[in-house]
C-alpha cells in the first residue's frame, strides 16, 4: 500500500515538473527559445524559413525538425558560396553548446519548411517540433507554436514566445 502511494506521489511530481514548463509539452528538451517567427507566405509559395534564438541548458544538438504544415522540414545553413552567391543547404544538425545563444536568422542558419500544404498567413501560428540529442545520444523534443510574421520586428507576434 505504501509502495502504491509512493508511486502515485512520484507520478504526481513528474506531472507537476513537466507542466510547469509553460511552453513545452511532452518530453521537453532543456532549451530556451526566444524571438521565434516563421516568414509569412503568399498563395502557391512552396517554401519559407523559420528563425529563433536557441539557448540549451546542457550541451545539445538540434538534429531535426518537423511541422504539419510542410511535407519537408529541414535545418539549413546559408552562406557565401562560389562566385559570391549566397547558397543554402541542409545540414545534419546544429550544435547548441550549453548556455550559448545560437541564432537562427535570415542569411544564416534557419529552419526550412518546404512543399507547404497551406499558405502561412501573417499573425497566425504554426506548430513546429524541434528534436535534440544530448551528449549521450538521448533524444528530446520541444513543441512550439511559432508566430507567422513578415519580418522579425514587424509586430508583436514576433516577440519572444518563451519566457521564464
Ligand atoms: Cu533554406
Amino acid at each position: 500500500m505504501l509502495k502504491k502511494i509512493l508511486s502515485l506521489a512520484s507520478t504526481f511530481i513528474f506531472v507537476l515538473t513537466f507542466s510547469s514548463h509553460a511552453f513545452a509539452h511532452e518530453d521537453a528538451a532543456h532549451v530556451d527559445v526566444a524571438d521565434a517567427w516563421v516568414r509569412a507566405t503568399v498563395a502557391g509559395q512552396q517554401g519559407t524559413g523559420g528563425f529563433m534564438k536557441l539557448t540549451a541548458r546542457e550541451d545539445l544538438r538540434l538534429v531535426r525538425i518537423s511541422s504539419p504544415v510542410a511535407e519537408v522540414s529541414e535545418i539549413h545553413e546559408m552562406k557565401m558560396g562560389a562566385n559570391n552567391v549566397m547558397e543554402m543547404r541542409p545540414i545534419a544538425g546544429l550544435d547548441l553548446p550549453r548556455g550559448k545563444a545560437v541564432e537562427l536568422k535570415p542569411g544564416s542558419y534557419h529552419l526550412m519548411l518546404m512543399s507547404l500544404k497551406q499558405t502561412l498567413a501573417k499573425d497566425s501560428k504554426i506548430p513546429v517540433t524541434l528534436y535534440f540529442k544530448d551528449s549521450k545520444g538521448a533524444e528530446s523534443r520541444l513543441n512550439l507554436q511559432v508566430p507567422v510574421a513578415l519580418a522579425p520586428t514587424a509586430d508583436k507576434a514576433s516577440q519572444p514566445i518563451h519566457k521564464h
